[in-house]
């Protein structure tokens, strides 16, 4: 299968789509957020996970075009929930180290924000630490002039990357994303949470919100609480689901 050439057919003809995690306040159960995570439903193929075309993507450049593409998807997508279920919590975007420093994300994540008559914090931006290292002032200028437009940054799978904790302090960052890994721990014999008790005070100490991946046992979540872990998301609440089902989530809600 000639995934280059496909995927770049799939963008043009729509065979990429959303689907959307929940993210669940801790203590009282409702919905804080969602994570757009992408999708391929090619003809022959069947569904493909980003797993197997993200590196594809990666490697040929296509990253930016399909970048582009779950930018627009999920503001658009923001757009049609506020009317319909007056959606109050921000829905985060995955965005890869060639788009991060591509130069033109800042106004591109604008334009998306415009032309859908979104305000900033109803955006957020989800990088990892690698997308950050290597260039720390250029990232620091990415990230300030996302921050310029209002829109909220994470970072991703925290914890796993080649974090120095000398540039958390100097970049406007507003969460920290436990990376999945340290919360499967939490279930294991040995139920360590010396790693997830030291990030949610590392938030604490700087002002940053914190919120646990990967929790699949109510184990795992009790022991969230305990550590004053304020959101979560996981299997245990919800998997990622299409459009639909967030629409009966939400419906709920009202
Ligand atoms: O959805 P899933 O758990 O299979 O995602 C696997 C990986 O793909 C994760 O690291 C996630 O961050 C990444 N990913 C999912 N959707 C997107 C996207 O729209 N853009 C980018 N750059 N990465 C994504
Ligand atoms: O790297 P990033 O955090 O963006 O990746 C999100 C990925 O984590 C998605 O592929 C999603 O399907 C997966 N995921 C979400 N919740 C869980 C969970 O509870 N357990 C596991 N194993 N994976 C999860
Ligand atoms: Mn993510
Ligand atoms: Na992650």
């Amino acid at each position: 299968l000639d995934l280059e050439g496909n995927l770049r057919r799939a963008i043009q003809e729509g065979q990429l789509f959303l689907v959307y995690q929940p993210q669940v306040d801790t203590l009282s159960g409702r919905i804080v957020g969602f994570e757009a995570l992408v999708r391929w439903r090619h003809p022959e193929e069947g569904l493909i996970m980003p797993g197997r075309f993200l590196p594809v993507a990666e490697e040929s450049g296509l990253v930016l075009a399909m970048g582009d593409w779950v930018l627009g998807e999920a503001c658009a997508q923001i757009r049609r929930w506020k009317s319909r279920f007056s959606l109050s919590v921000p829905v985060a975007v995955n965005v890869s180290g060639a788009q991060f420093r591509d130069g033109q994300l800042p106004l591109k994540v604008a334009h998306a924000l415009d032309i859908n008559g979104l305000s900033g914090p109803e955006l957020e931006i989800e990088v990892t630490e690698g997308t950050l290292i290597g260039d720390v002032e250029a990232a620091a200028a990415t990230l300030t002039a996302l921050k310029r437009r209002g829109v909220l940054i994470a970072l991703d799978d925290f914890g796993t990357g080649y974090s120095s904790l000398s540039y958390l302090h100097r970049l406007p960052i507003d969460k920290l994303k436990i990376d999945r890994s340290f919360i499967h721990d939490l279930s294991t014999g040995a139920s360590d949470s010396s790693v997830p008790r030291a990030i949610v005070g590392l938030g604490r100490s700087l002002g940053l919100s914190v919120i646990a991946e990967g929790v699949e046992t109510q184990e795992q979540l009790r022991l969230l609480r305990d550590l004053s872990c304020e959101s979560y998301q996981g299997f245990l609440f919800s998997r990622p689901v299409p459009v639909e089902e967030v629409e009966q989530l939400l419906g709920r809600r009202e």
